[in-house]
């Protein structure tokens, strides 16, 4: 239930001021007091301290610029945000004056904000978010929302008072690709969880979403052309449930939402091994032509595509085309891990097959770091989840122009376990605890990777253990805002001490947004009753 503010509000204000100097008054002023302008993960490039602070007033508006559509969606994604829990009626306007809440659009190139970055200036009379583009908006908004109490997240009307402390934060992304996977095969996911987890991601400014859609365990994504992939090989998964799959309309409502989060889904078909839900679904496609049975375990490694059929190629192309057309982005992951059952001969060739039809659909091909095995294309994407940061091949590519995600798999795997506690996932690559998460860099993390080459982080979530959003969320909580900062801070600002102070504030934001999360030991999490 959603409660108008009027009088509340007013109580409430009248309240405070009435309340004389007493011992429990200290303790309110406290918890009154701003969130210093540090206190936002991922860190900001830089923060400068000013005067006043500013309070959001009960008939403040959201000023955002003429004529932009984007900015407007932006200024109504803010709105929705505040008005349930301050109750203010918070309208957006078009009138320049430069009070209440400001989205500005500046000249490009203004401001050295990039494609990415915003400005934030907070002074008694406005907060105003500036940016070159609207995506720099959006960001800067999730800034904002961090400086605010957390009790603004809540659904239900909160306490006040709204204060931002006063001062400017100038702020870019160090990478342009910041990701997260989510393995949408091993157990599906519905759609209703896949947006909730990109609500999550966007508050934390990662900036692609990285769907694993098909496995050995189940094909998510409806192909026109190919019906029985999700009837059949999209009926099971892990542990023998009914599984499930995306409709093209499904998957486009994802891509929206997506985008509505200024985040860009790069969809996965993981080719020639983690196949069996297409093996089985389609006979044709095994070397005997005799379809594989249905697979629920967690196995990995041991399904491939018969490289030399022409059913293979045709099966491939078909898959391809319908993906791309119904993805906006620019990327189309072809997987090529463990493809521990394919010839050499035959997943060199299928790498070099598969990457000249993703080219002929028109997408830039990212494939998991086995590929730089092959022979990587011009303009390839390779995305490293190795552990040992010493693969020969990878730092080859890198030097030869192969742009990398980095993924280190004993970093930033969501689905490793923080320790032999956690009660679901994996532990191949070891504990992986928040500090670890943290402490690392992906220009160093592969030796010899010129530190141009990267492209940017991923934090995947493989979901052989994972089967509902409150698992999801205590495996990517608090790991991933710690990949976040990795993605997007500037490595001058690393720093454990700091990561570690900031990431505790955040609790709070995310018990009032229902986030289930893991109250690692290595956090001073603030008490809560
Ligand atoms: C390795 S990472 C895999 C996945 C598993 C994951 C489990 C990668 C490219 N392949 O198939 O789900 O480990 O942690």
């Amino acid at each position: 239930m959603r409660r108008r503010s009027v009088v509340p509000a007013l109580l409430l204000s009248l309240g405070v001021a009435a309340v004389p100097a007493a011992p429990h008054a200290a303790a309110a002023a406290a918890a009154a007091a701003p969130l210093p302008l540090t206190q936002v993960v991922p860190v900001p490039a830089s923060v400068r301290a000013g005067g006043g602070a500013f309070t959001l007033a009960e008939d403040a508006a959201i000023h955002v610029p003429a004529g932009s559509p984007g900015a407007a969606a932006v200024g109504r994604y803010l709105a929705g945000i505040l008005r349930p829990s301050t109750g203010y009626g918070l309208p957006l306007t078009t009138n320049a004056r430069r009070e209440g809440i400001v989205l500005a659009l500046t000249e490009p190139g203004a401001g050295n904000t990039g494609a990415e970055g915003y400005r934030l200036q907070s002074t008694p009379r406005a907060v105003v978010i500036s940016a070159a583009t609207t995506a720099g908006l959006f960001h800067g908004v999730q800034t904002l929302r961090q400086l605010l109490p957390a009790s603004v997240e809540r659904e239900l009307y909160g306490l006040g008072p709204w204060t931002v402390a006063g001062g400017t934060i100038a702020d870019r992304p160090r990478y342009a690709y910041r990701g997260a996977m989510l393995d949408v095969a091993r157990h599906f996911h519905t759609v209703q969880q896949v947006e909730r987890y990109i609500d999550q991601l966007a508050l934390y400014k990662i900036n692609r979403l990285h769907l694993h859609l098909t496995d050995d365990q189940g094909w998510r994504i409806a192909i026109a052309s190919r019906p029985r992939l999700t009837a059949y090989g999209g009926s099971t998964q892990v542990g023998g449930g009914t599984g499930g799959y995306y409709t093209t309309a499904e998957y486009q409502q994802i891509v929206r939402y997506a985008a509505s989060r200024y985040m860009t889904v790069v969809p996965e078909i993981d080719m020639p091994g983690h196949t069996n839900a297409a093996l089985a679904s389609y006979g044709e496609l095994n070397c005997n032509g005799v379809p594989r049975a249905l697979y629920t375990g967690t196995a990995v490694g041991f399904s491939s595509l018969c490289v030399p059929k022409p059913a293979t190629t045709q099966f491939v192309d078909d898959v391809i085309r319908e993906v791309a057309a119904m993805t906006p982005g620019p990327y189309l992951h072809i997987g090529g891990d463990e493809a521990r059952v394919t010839g050499r001969a035959d997943y060199v060739a299928f790498v070099d097959r598969v990457q000249q039809i993703v080219r002929r659909y028109g997408k830039t091909v990212i494939g998991w770091h086995q590929i730089t095995g092959a022979d990587p294309a011009p303009g390839a994407i390779a995305q490293y989840w190795g552990t040992k940061g010493d693969e020969e091949p990878v730092a080859v590519a890198a030097q030869a122009g192969t742009r990398l995600i980095m993924s280190p798999a004993n970093h930033a795997y969501l689905d490793m376990k923080y320790d032999e506690e956690t009660p679901i996932g994996q532990k191949w690559a070891g504990y992986t605890e928040v500090q670890k998460a943290y402490d690392w860099n992906p220009a160093t993390v592969v030796r010899g990777v010129p530190a141009s080459a990267v492209l940017g982080v991923e934090a995947p979530l493989w979901s052989e253990t994972v089967t509902d959003s409150s698992e999801i969320e205590y495996l990517a909580f608090p790991r991933l805002p710690a990949i976040a900062e990795v993605g997007w801070s500037p490595a001058a600002t690393h720093s454990w001490a700091s990561f570690r102070q900031r990431l505790a504030a955040q609790a709070p934001r995310w018990t009032a947004l229902g986030i289930n999360y893991y109250r690692s030991p290595q956090v001073p999490w603030p008490w809560t009753g």
